[in-house]
């Protein structure tokens, strides 16, 4: 690092120990380097400190003080990102923005039907507090324990009640914002309808910290379910996946609360490395669906509907097997089974993910089509297709083959990619679902939103960010 980039960090972390006092500043890298490093350990970066602010006018100071030293800064809340969003480079130069501190749940509404926080609640947090006031955060993904509303809001997160709310950005109402120069953006407002000039809001969801750091926001609830039913049910193929599907659709879409497709192999990971995972039907299958219906009308009769359904298809022999969980604790553990594939996966190896979507009606197309194209590419891949079936967003993660070295087969990452997403393509796809783009697929934005679509992005950013301090390396190439 030149001399001069030192001092000027020397003197940027005395001006930030000022504003956030020693509580706020981490320094020593036994303390910044957990930080500094992805979930899926990708990416081992590090940072020059993690600031750690108490409260949006802290943090909005910390902004401007790196924008006039141009250090720039790394948003970070629960360090989950599949695609490197929120780490650093190696250098030691950039200051990872942690939002943990600042995990007040501000205020509930159940008129209104609006949950008020700051950006560092965890998802969890938020559903219970909910919960507690008897309405629905209906958002839901595996990593919910320890992702941060803020970080949940700047990847426009999706999860598995995307069938029925939308992803992340269908529940903001208003948001708070910290601009690149420092100053806060008050856009705390939880009306339903404003129609007052551009969507501000909606331009940082998605954004990953490039545009700003969300410190806040307004969220819509929804009516807490009265009666609730959970099935897994054993698939002879993605199309009878597909039929399934259909079939609950038909019967009452407003019930449809989730639909997510697992494998026969990835759920042999989950079994084989989760203590306690337990599949509760008679034979492995070579593919499952769980569904969950939900409604909050009285007396809805959704476990007759769930039997009448599942009996119907197993009469048609489009199940071949199915267990609807008996209580809450069932209904929990047919969701771990589901929620552990990535960590599953993880404990099996190396593994390439592919966070893509389809048209609902081409996911047994996309299954089909990639696991050929990748076994192709590479004999002895594994493929384990997962994910939130009922949006079309399939996780068409690959496994590296037995007994491989992971270093090599991570090193094929590019060509694995692009073997699945010339499928997605020619399925009118999406190369990222709801992962975001992170530091990870920013090379594959100038081929797929190439043209007036990226140039405006980048028009976009150069206004807010002109001097490139935000989250620099991610999203845009
Ligand atoms: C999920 O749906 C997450 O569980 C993670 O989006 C997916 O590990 C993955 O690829
Ligand atoms: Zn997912």
């Amino acid at each position: 690092m030149p001399d001069t980039h030192a001092s000027t960090l020397e003197t940027l972390m005395t001006a930030i120990r000022k504003a956030v006092g020693d509580r706020g500043l981490l320094t020593d890298p036994n303390d910044t380097d957990p930080y500094a490093e992805d979930w899926r350990r990708l990416y081992r970066g590090h940072a020059a400190a993690v600031v750690r602010p108490a409260d949006t006018q802290e943090l909005a100071a910390v902004v401007r003080l790196c924008g006039e030293a141009g250090v720039s800064i790394v948003p970070q809340g629960g360090n989950t990102s599949m695609v490197g969003g929120a780490t650093p480079n190696a250098n030691r130069t950039q200051i990872i923005l942690s939002l943990a501190r600042m995990n007040h749940v501000m205020q509930i509404d159940p008129v209104d039907m609006t949950l008020t926080l700051q950006a560092g609640v965890t998802l969890k947090a938020a559903q219970v507090a909910a919960a507690d006031a008897g309405c629905l955060l209906p958002l839901s993904i595996s990593s919910e324990g320890s992702a941060q509303i803020g970080g949940v809001l700047a990847t426009n997160a999706g999860g598995n009640n995307t069938v029925r709310y939308g992803n992340a950005r269908d529940l903001v109402l208003g948001l708070e914002v910290v601009l690149p120069d420092g100053e806060i953006w008050n856009g705390m407002r939880r009306l339903r309808k404003d129609n007052t000039g551009y969507c501000l809001r909606q331009l940082f969801c998605g954004s990953e910290g490039t545009l700003g750091i969300i410190t806040a926001a307004v969220l819509k609830l929804a009516p807490q379910p009265r009666e609730m039913a959970v099935a897994l049910c054993a698939m002879p193929s993605p199309e009878a996946a597909l039929d399934l599907f259909s079939r609950f659709q038909a019967h009452d879409a407003a019930a449809v609360q989730a639909f997510e497709y697992m494998s026969g192999p990835g759920m042999g990971f989950v079994t084989a490395h989760i203590p306690g995972a337990h599949v509760p039907l008679a034979e492995p299958a070579a593919h499952y669906v769980l569904v969950e219906l939900a409604t909050p009308r009285p007396n809805a009769g959704l476990r007759a509907a769930m039997e009448q359904v599942l009996e119907q298809a197993l009469e048609d022999g489009v199940v071949t097997d199915a267990a609807i969980a008996e209580s809450e604790a069932q209904r929990a553990a047919i969701w771990r089974l589901r929620e552990e594939h990535s960590e599953a996966q993880k404990r099996e190896g190396a593994s390439v993910k592919n966070d893509v979507s389809v048209p609902v009606s081409k996911v047994p197309e996309l299954i089909r089509r990639a696991t050929m194209a990748c076994e192709t590419l590479m004999p002895g891949i594994r493929p384990v297709p997962f994910g939130h079936m009922g949006d079309g967003n399939i996780h068409f993660n690959l496994e590296q083959p037995i007994g491989a070295d992971p270093t090599w087969f991570l090193a094929q990452d590019h060509a694995i990619m692009d073997a699945v997403n010339e499928v997605v393509r020619d399925l009118d796809g999406s190369f990222s679902a709801e992962h975001g783009i992170g530091q990870l697929k920013p090379y594959m934005m100038e081929d797929w939103r190439g043209g007036a679509e990226l140039a405006t992005m980048q028009r976009i950013k150069a206004a807010l960010d002109p001097k490139g301090i935000m989250n620099p390396g991610k999203v845009l190439p």
